[in-house]
């Protein structure tokens, strides 16, 4: 791990550790001094990476406050804390309702459903798995209980969507969403029960907090719900607020699919949630979706109408699965938008959590406008289940780099990364953990597959050795080759993503006509190639292609690193040579220099291959080669004609990825290791740093680069070998 990251790391446990009361972790040190139950769930996410027991006993105390008619209350009051928050116990009353815990102290309304999903995640990040399954077993029919509650009392339809009935049980409380239903309640001041307010006795700015006549808001409906005594059935035919939030219910339907799996853990029948899971997935996709703006909404459910206001919340479904592959595709474009702040738009942070082309955007005002940490890792997770794997590394930037270069608050400003709300805030602190853990820190282990494919390959293994001959004139060898790659591209790589479809591409007829075309290059003379441009094109092709080929033909499962020496076993025969993965690349595009990894030149000085050295290098070469790896650039077809505009895209694509993080406050650039192989291949150090300072698109970490180039030092970033499908 990196450096920087460990000293972070030890700051975001330590934050966990001072927030932390003795049987449950307080969301912020003095602004939440209570135990708030979806804070509690991503607490225990982060936490479960280093210990066990306190997540599990995170978990237990919030389920100690659950009602008896299965809510999990949204707050559980510390006694020894009253005094510093509002509303407090004594204005909830919730011992007015029988379903209420006696000897604990609650609100009245519940919170996006978390837990499951924090359950599972303690279980599988457990050193010793199999002592959680007690714990699994004692906490499986809570959650049971949980989920049953929301779909017996909060889904009037039976539809498979529930509803919250006030904005703090979405989590996301003044998010402009609401104020379409809000505006309806008309405030009678002097019927409203007096109150005051005391977030803002802590020392934060009351213009990113929500306002008075919010909080009027808030109150009236606790107000109301206390007066019927918490009776769903009456708060369902008196209240204003009636919202199916696609937050929550994609919360809800991708908790029910850890439900599932816990279920099937300790061996109980996981039908319930996993009907649930499939009901609320269709309904969102069904109910959800506006068609026109290509946007998930929330519905209304006293207005039965959506609400047409768009925010982070609309894209959450990603997260749960809920999302046809044509809406993942509006919702990835709309993501892309000036309105979520594009992908190397360079002055914005992803993702605001409002479209900030709205009037009502706000970049400071917590719901919005501001960056969350637990929404943008929430969508992360989302993009990668639907293969948006260059944006999610885009959005994991973002996340990391916030807390590092700003501190780790409670939101941050969406269009200069300031820190707004609460400092020391537990959430921010344990999905930084997680975060860095997921993707950051090591290696997954390679399993028993490895060894069997190192006994099987005990030589070199030539990929173009079949009986089948083209039936071309070899002169037209090259370009139909780059046409069949061509056609792979465009049919089996995506692109956005940077994912090939090795399964589909296996038996396809384009890969076979590939394959035979392959065996042509043993009759090929590479030096019938004119000009740098072709060349360039020819072997940059060549080389992802062959590397695609070998992870077929070799039926490379998670990563090349099952098989030895991947790189230099994997071989074309071309005319009268034989020519690896790594001849193409160092050999011949990176003009038979000494690989970092190596002894010698790969192209001795009687090596015939030196003919077709290609000199000087173009270090933009390393964001076109893909090694069939996560950490490699995504994966592309580049053209003779305009290979040279490709290569600068490649470069600036990379460049703006989460494979450079430039932290002013920490004099610090964190690279990928591609810099630090091939270093010398940008004209060391200094070199590397003009390189990224050319294709950085963000203005203020240019301006950073530039005054304080003698003192930047460099860090390098995790390389995820992992395979890229
Ligand atoms: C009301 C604790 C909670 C978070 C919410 C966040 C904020 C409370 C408040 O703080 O809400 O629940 O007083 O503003 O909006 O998401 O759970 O961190």
């Amino acid at each position: 791990m990196s450096r920087i990251f460990a000293d972070y790391m030890a700051r975001a446990r330590n934050i966990l550790e001072s927030n932390w009361t003795g049987s449950s972790t307080k969301p912020a040190p003095s602004l939440y001094p209570h135990q708030w139950n979806w804070d509690s769930g991503f607490i225990a996410i982060g936490r479960s990476h280093y210990d066990t027991a306190r997540p599990i006993q995170e978990i237990e105390t919030l389920f100690e406050a659950q009602w008896s008619n299965g809510m999990l209350p949204q707050i559980v009051f510390n006694p020894k804390e009253l005094g510093h928050y509002f509303p407090e116990p004594d204005f909830w009353q919730t011992e007015r309702c029988p379903y209420a815990p006696s000897g604990k102290l609650t609100s009245g309304i519940t919170m996006p459903p978390v837990q499951a999903i924090a359950v599972e995640k303690i279980y599988q990040n457990a050193s010793r798995p199999r002592a959680v399954r007690p714990f699994l077993e004692r906490i499986y029919p809570r959650l049971l209980e949980l989920h049953a509650y929301l779909y017996r009392e909060r889904d009037p339809h039976q539809e498979g969507l529930v509803y919250i009935r006030h904005p703090w049980e979405s989590g996301i409380d003044n998010s402009p969403t609401w104020d379409v239903p809000l505006k309806k309640i008309a405030i009678d001041k002097e019927s409203l029960p007096k109150y005051t307010r005391r977030d803002l006795e802590h020392g934060v700015d009351p213009t990113v907090r929500p306002s008075d006549d919010e909080y009027d808001r808030y109150v009236f409906l606790v107000d109301l719900f206390r007066r019927v005594d918490y009776d769903e059935f009456r708060i369902r035919e008196s209240c204003p607020f009636l919202v199916q939030d696609p937050l929550f219910n994609s919360i809800l339907c991708r908790a029910n699919e850890s439900l599932v799996r816990i279920a099937e853990i300790i061996g109980e029948p996981p039908e319930a949630p996993h009907s649930w899971a499939k009901k609320t997935a269709e309904a969102i996709q069904r109910k959800l979706w506006h068609e026109e703006h290509g946007m998930f909404d929330a519905h209304d459910l006293v207005a039965e109408k959506l609400i047409e206001v768009h925010t982070a919340a609309g894209f959450l479904p990603l997260y749960a699965g809920a999302v046809k592959p044509k809406q993942a595709d509006r919702l990835y474009d709309r993501l892309n938008s000036a309105s979520f702040c594009a992908l190397h738009q360079g002055n914005c942070f992803t993702i605001p959590n409002y479209d900030t082309q709205m009037e009502g955007f706000d970049r400071s005002n917590y719901w919005r406008g501001p960056i969350w940490i637990n929404i943008t890792w929430m969508l992360t997770h989302g993009l990668r289940r639907y293969g948006y794997t260059v944006k999610a590394d885009s959005l994991q930037k973002d996340l990391l780099q916030l807390p590092i270069r700003f501190g780790f608050h409670e939101y941050f400003d969406s269009l200069d990364g300031t820190g707004y709300g609460s400092e020391d805030f537990s959430w921010t602190a344990a999905l930084f953990i997680d975060l860095v853990h997921e993707f950051y820190e090591s290696e997954k282990p390679r399993g028993t597959f490895a060894r069997r494919i190192k006994a099987l390959l005990t030589g070199d293994t030539i990929l173009n050795d079949g009986r089948e001959m083209p039936d071309i004139n070899p002169d037209r060898l090259a370009a139909e080759l780059m046409y069949s790659i061509r056609r792979l591209r465009d049919k089996f790589y995506d692109t956005h993503r940077g994912m090939v479809d090795y399964e589909g591409l296996k038996d396809s007829p384009e890969f076979q006509g590939y394959r035979i075309l392959a065996n042509g290059l043993r009759e090929f003379r590479p030096s019938c190639l004119m000009g740098r441009k072709a060349k360039l094109a020819f072997w940059t092709n060549l080389y992802n292609t062959i590397v695609v080929d070998a992870v077929v033909m070799l039926g490379v499962k998670e990563s090349v690193k099952e098989v030895p020496e991947f790189f230099r076993k994997v071989k074309y025969a071309i005319g009268p040579h034989l020519f690896s993965a790594d001849d193409i690349e160092h050999g011949i595009l990176r003009g038979n220099v000494r690989p970092w990894f190596y002894p010698f030149r790969l192209f001795g000085p009687r090596d015939p291959r030196r003919a077709m050295i290609l000199t000087p290098v173009d270090p933009r070469i390393h964001f076109a080669l893909v090694c069939g790896s996560r950490s490699c650039a995504p994966i592309d077809y580049y053209d003779e004609e305009r290979i040279y505009d490709e290569l600068g895209a490649a470069a600036k694509s990379f460049v703006n990825s989460s494979e450079v993080l430039v932290l002013p406050e920490e004099g610090k650039v964190l690279l990928s290791e591609i810099f630090r192989w091939y270093e010398r291949d940008f004209g060391g150090k200094g070199g590397v740093l003009d390189f990224i300072f050319d294709y950085l698109v963000d203005e203020k970490e240019r301006r950073f680069i530039r005054e304080n180039s003698a003192n930047l030092r460099f860090e390098y970033l995790h390389y995820d070998w992992n395979l890229n499908r």
